[in-house]
């Protein structure tokens, strides 16, 4: 055995040896229970950062710790590789994107592979394979068949100088990033899938998701925000057709005092055809951004369209307003305002002089300086008076539904998915639009539709649009010219379903048999921005195949992993903060193993982990530390005679029963708690006490080795190369990577003698050593007759004795 732990020359040899014995391909056939463990994949942006490392490892301990247990793990891994970073890429460096994707996938991959990461890489994946994206088209067109998939308007930020559609990223305070021109809104014709069909479901199934973290199901079911309400109409005489509102505090419909509507609604365009003011605020809220957080940000602004509407209970008339608030695309493009009971109306109502009419009462109901938005009992509401807000909303809506003017509603925040993006570098979508048929699906044997490679991208917009492949095509059902959509789509839609065709990748259909063997997915682990949109996205794709016949479960993730962002100084690592570490110099100076230690020893996995450089010295100087001591043990000879339970003296008792505390406590700590660093930690302590334990006679050699095999066992899914050395050189010839996860040795746990310690009154007496199998009366015996405690018992009757099992005993005199 090399004296020095030398951890480059390990790690080489050791990843060779996993890829020629096939150490982490994963196979259908095995008797043992399944364990599909997957981190999420990374886009093929150049090269690893911190927080990649983290999210490997995480996963890759996980899988290995799994695998110790005797599942069959299949850990895969691939790339998301559509999407803007390859098309700016193109246009800085003069690239294609194919190539520079394909080239960063190439790095990456190798950088994996220098980590250790355990992965059945036949079953790698890159998202931008026409093989790939070709069952995301023929899928497409199945739904479209099924009446999921649909056209519909809707705005895009669009620079006007440049003629393109710009992605939100790609708007800078308004502005177009490449030419500084304003942004301007556009309403443009593009895809939607349904998922406001599966809103109810995606709700409900949440709570079947055990698995997760709370906080992930809470923000799942705040986006999809089902609320329980009143939709009503408000006539409107001037439009000739009523304007339909939802609301889900019907109980403050007699304190309304304006409507405000959106500024494409009907009734803002009826009232722009007498007001150029009114035209001039249409044209700019046309101008404004798209995004929902921009909407969220911005001044509220509006002007008073002159038409008024009638109150459906009083039928008085209240004034309709046109609001920058208010989007066509969200309900009905129009909301009743409640000033006294709405923050929003409330401010909006001040700005512009509108009357506040407060109707629900309570003991702190004051309206003067900020709307009251609570529940409470209603007053200058006429017939309704003296009800609680939940009984007027029965009453209220029963009044509106008697008079055929308005009735119940569940509504949901959730709005469909628009998968269409003006851009090159993604899956083409597979219509082809005819002046005569209208839109026909490309033919299945047709798919898939590919990228043509012979494109410049200049920033201008998608070259697909002037591309003779595309715009020159013949119509499948007719045979007359035709030309084929240009869009592409929105790159979630690869992730949405790529966990399912890693279970069969070869396979000659979409999925087959095998997605169901291997799914649900049981431990899916990445970070928390992926909370809300992919993670939705997902579960919903999953239940669209289910119904498809395609998976057999519900639900794509059993558990949940959010890890945590890797920080340095506090803040997150970033290229614009320059605050960033690349793990590839760690790797090259340390190994991957000090790499991997350091990180999963410097948080829990769900905590943000400070970067910190004399973190990976520590790391590094562990590892060298564990290494000694197989040395040092292994140049003595090693253990040469079975161990002598027997036999044992206390210290090598001592030293067993702190290895199997050990056990135990690693094997709670990542199997139940999924907490790794004070598995590491309990470890780390262990070698200490093993550092101590000089004893060299053959029992205690025996004891040692039984040590150091636990340790390297434990410690091998966080380290996993040199684990494999020493293994090795504690005299095996079985590849670490199929041995067992250590058990604990109950026997080993026993203690033969406790020590107690003894209150009288109250007050630290003294101690007592007694068997650990004593019974409660032989304790109080030997507490009663100890002679350092009798002095403290100054001969007074004993009133009470109460002992606390292992740890304590209290007279009270
Ligand atoms: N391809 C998608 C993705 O997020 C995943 C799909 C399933 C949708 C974690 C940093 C960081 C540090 C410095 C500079 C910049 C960033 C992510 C994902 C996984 C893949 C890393 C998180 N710090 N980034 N692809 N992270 N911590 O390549 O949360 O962006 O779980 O790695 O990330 S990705």
């Amino acid at each position: 055995m090399q004296e020095n732990y030398q951890p480059l020359a390990i790690e080489q040899d050791v990843q060779q040896l996993w890829e020629d014995t096939g150490a982490f391909k994963a196979s259908e056939s095995s008797s043992a229970t399944k364990y599909y463990c997957l981190s999420m994949f990374p886009y093929p942006s150049g090269k690893l950062h911190m927080g990649h490392v983290r999210n490997y490892t995480i996963g890759d301990v996980i899988s290995r710790y799994q695998r110790m247990l005797g599942k069959n793990v299949l850990q895969p891994m691939g790339w998301d590789a559509f999407g803007l970073p390859a098309e700016n890429a193109a246009m800085q460096h003069g690239v294609h994107p194919a190539d520079w994707t394909y080239s960063n996938i190439d790095y990456m991959r190798d950088q994996l592979k220098r980590l250790g990461f355990g992965y059945d890489w036949d079953r790698e994946i890159a998202t931008c394979d026409p093989e790939y994206y070709r069952w995301e088209q023929w899928f497409f067109l199945k739904l479209l068949d099924k009446g999921l998939v649909y056209k519909k308007t809707a705005p895009v930020n669009w620079c006007p100088n440049d003629m393109t559609v710009l992605a939100n990223e790609q708007v800078i305070d308004g502005c177009c990033w490449r030419c500084d021109t304003q942004v301007e809104r556009k309403e443009i014709s593009q895809w939607f899938l349904k998922i406001t069909a599966y809103a109810d479901e995606l709700l409900t199934s949440l709570d079947t998701l055990d698995g997760w973290p709370e906080q992930v199901k809470t923000m799942q079911a705040n986006w999809i925000g089902r609320s329980e309400g009143v939709e009503m109409d408000f006539a409107v005489p001037a439009l000739g057709a009523p304007v339909r509102i939802y609301t889900t505090r019907p109980d403050t419909l007699m304190g309304v005092t304006y409507l405000a509507v959106a500024a494409e609604h009907p009734l803002a365009l009826k009232a722009a055809e007498t007001s150029a003011d009114i035209q001039a605020f249409i044209d700019e809220c046309k101008r404004m951004e798209t995004s929902e957080a921009a909407m969220e940000t911005m001044e509220k602004r509006g002007i008073a369209s002159g038409i008024n509407a009638v109150h459906p209970i009083t039928g008085e008339e209240v004034p309709v307003w046109i609001a920058n608030f208010v989007l066509m695309g969200y309900g009905t493009g129009a909301v009743m305002a409640v000033p006294a009971h709405d923050q929003r109306d409330y401010e909006f109502a001040k700005k512009y002089g509108i009357a506040i009419k407060q109707v629900i009462f309570a003991a702190d109901a004051d309206c003067s300086e900020q709307a009251y938005t609570v529940k409470g009992i209603l007053k200058n509401s006429g017939a309704f008076d003296g009800l609680s807000s939940a009984e007027a909303f029965g009453k209220i809506a029963e009044t509106l539904e008697q008079d055929g003017k308005g009735e119940r509603k569940t509504n949901f925040r959730l709005r469909d998915w628009g998968v269409s993006r003006q851009r090159y570098w993604g899956a083409p979508i597979p219509v082809i639009y005819c002046d005569d048929c209208g839109t026909v699906p490309v033919p299945e044997q047709d798919l898939p539709v590919t990228l043509p490679r012979d494109v410049v991208l200049d920033g201008s917009q998608s070259p697909l649009v002037a591309h003779p492949t595309f715009s020159k095509t013949t119509c499948p059902s007719c045979g007359k010219p035709a030309r084929r959509e240009t869009d592409t789509f929105d790159t979630f839609m690869e992730s949405s379903w790529y966990f399912a065709k890693f279970a069969c990748k070869d396979s000659e259909s979409m999925l087959d048999s095998r997605a169901s063997h291997w799914l649900p997915v049981d431990y899916y682990i990445g970070g928390i921005e992926h909370a809300i949109l992919h993670l939705l996205y997902a579960r919903f794709y999953t239940k669209l195949l289910r119904d498809e016949g395609l998976v057999t479960c519900d639900e794509p993730f059993k558990k949940l992993l959010t890890q945590g962002m890797v920080l340095k100084d506090g803040t997150k690592m970033s290229k614009s903060k320059g605050n960033t570490v690349d793990p590839q110099g760690l790797i090259e100076q340390y190994g991957a193993d000090t790499v991997r230690l350091f990180i999963m020893f410097a948080a829990p996995p769900e905590q943000s982990l400070e970067w910190s450089d004399s973190g990976v010295e520590g790391a590094s100087r562990f590892l060298k530390r564990l290494w000694r001591q197989v040395y040092l043990h292994v140049q003595a000879g090693g253990s040469t005679t079975a161990l002598d339970k027997a036999a044992l003296t206390e210290e090598q008792k001592a030293v067993r029963r702190h290895t199997h505390q050990t056990i135990q406590k690693t094997s709670h700590d990542m199997g139940v708690r999924t907490i790794f660093n004070t598995a590491i930690a309990a470890n780390m302590e262990l070698v200490n006490t093993l550092g101590k334990f000089t004893d060299d006679s053959d029992n205690s050699k025996a004891v040692r080795q039984e040590v150091l095999e636990a340790i390297v066992l434990m410690l091998s899914p966080m380290v996993p190369h040199i684990c494999h050395q020493l293994w090795i050189e504690l005299g095996h010839s079985e590849t670490l990577a199929n041995v067992a996860w250590p058990a604990f040795d109950e026997s080993a746990l026993v203690q033969d003698e406790l020590e107690l310690v003894v209150q009288v009154n109250g007050k630290l007496r003294g101690k007592i050593v007694v068997s650990a199998t004593a019974s409660t009366e032989e304790i109080q015996a030997i507490a009663l007759n100890d002679a350092h405690i009798v002095a403290f018992l100054e001969g007074k009757p004993v009133k009470k004795i109460i002992v606390v099992p292992k740890k304590l005993v209290s007279i009270v005199v």
